[in-house]
């Protein structure tokens, strides 16, 4: 008799993808729309052998699922999964580096353009039918300005990238020195804040990084400063942001993402210096579908024996001597 497909447990609704790929070769339990979640983990937990997830992933849950084998987490940012946690039990965890670092270096630099111009503070002019009465008050420019990255990882550096070529000086912060790069180099964020007028924020979430942007780095960007932020909610004081706003301690802010997403705060929506969105950097068909095809990969090859694929650096892999 063949063994029983290992049963997978997806903790989000997961990409189509995803769901078409396991057909007929895991036995899959979904816990979001499940009548009462606590009840299926409860119930299948024990015999589950892969996580497939987008959210939180703590000690509290690995101790009910005690043959967990992979946790395939969809995204490159796996703040949410305790994977220092999930080493010492042995539990391999997987990101989707890569296949979305051009779309999200897309989005950010988008984002820079509409923070600085108004993009969408000049469409809705438009359409409010102000133009007849008077045009559009002129806005910040590019031109001439320094741009200061904070985290020059992968997405950072394509981020760098793109922004060349718009002519702006680039510099970043991060816990250090790139050998391979010609930018500016802050050892202090708030030595770079002091230097730039554009701060993007695309490190990785986590305690390490928890409200790093805070109102002395707001404060240090200054009146014409732009704060925007790709990365996590949580790597910036959101209360003394939406203070700088509203004070104009800063000029404005290009968010991608929030502290309690999907809420976000009123005070921020009601401002007319900030462009929000709602956290799609990697949101195009083409993307994630990508990040999909690779949350599969790993599953498969975990699975077929063949190890991750991608496993993050607090669960490295080596294959069996
Ligand atoms: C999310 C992201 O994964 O990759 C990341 O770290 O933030 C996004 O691409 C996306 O929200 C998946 O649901």
């Amino acid at each position: 008799m063949s063994e029983a497909p290992p049963e997978i447990l997806f903790l989000k609704t997961m990409h189509p993808l995803v769901e078409a790929a396991f057909e007929g070769r895991f036995t899959v339990h979904r816990l979001a729309g499940a009548a009462d979640p606590k009840a299926l983990l409860a119930e299948v937990g024990p015999r589950i052998r892969g996580l497939c997830v987008g959210g939180q992933v703590d000690a509290a849950l690995m101790d009910k699922v005690p043959k967990l084998e992979l946790i395939a987490n969809f995204g490159v940012g796996y703040d949410a999964v305790d994977a220092v946690e999930a080493h010492r039990r042995g539990i391999v965890v997987t990101n989707t580096p890569d296949v979305l670092t051009d779309e999200v270096a897309d989005l950010a630099v988008g984002l820079v353009l509409a923070t600085v111009r108004r993009l969408p503070q000049a469409d809705r002019y438009l359409r409010e039918g102000h133009w007849p009465k008077a045009p559009f008050p002129l806005t910040a420019s590019l031109r001439g300005r320094r741009v200061g990255i904070l985290g020059l990882g992968r997405i950072g550096r394509a981020i760098a990238h793109r922004l060349e070529s718009f002519g702006v000086a680039i510099d970043y912060h991060g816990r250090s020195r790139k050998a391979d790069v010609s930018y500016t180099y802050y050892d202090s964020l708030l030595g770079m804040a002091r230097a730039v007028h554009i701060l993007i924020v695309v490190a990785p979430g986590g305690d390490d990084t928890r409200g790093l942007v805070d109102a002395s780095i707001l404060e240090a960007l200054g009146p014409e400063g732009i704060l925007i932020n790709v990365a996590r909610g949580s790597l910036v004081d959101e209360a003394a942001l939406i203070a700088a706003l509203q004070a104009g301690t800063i000029l404005g802010a290009g968010l991608d993402v929030f502290e309690n997403e999907p809420h976000v705060p009123a005070e921020l929506a009601a401002l007319d210096n900030t462009v929000l969105l709602p956290h799609v950097g990697s949101a195009s068909e083409h993307t994630r579908t990508a990040m999909a095809q690779l949350v599969v990969d790993n599953v498969l090859s975990w699975f077929e024996g063949r190890g991750p694929l991608t496993p993050v650096s607090e669960t490295p892999w080596s294959p069996p001597a």
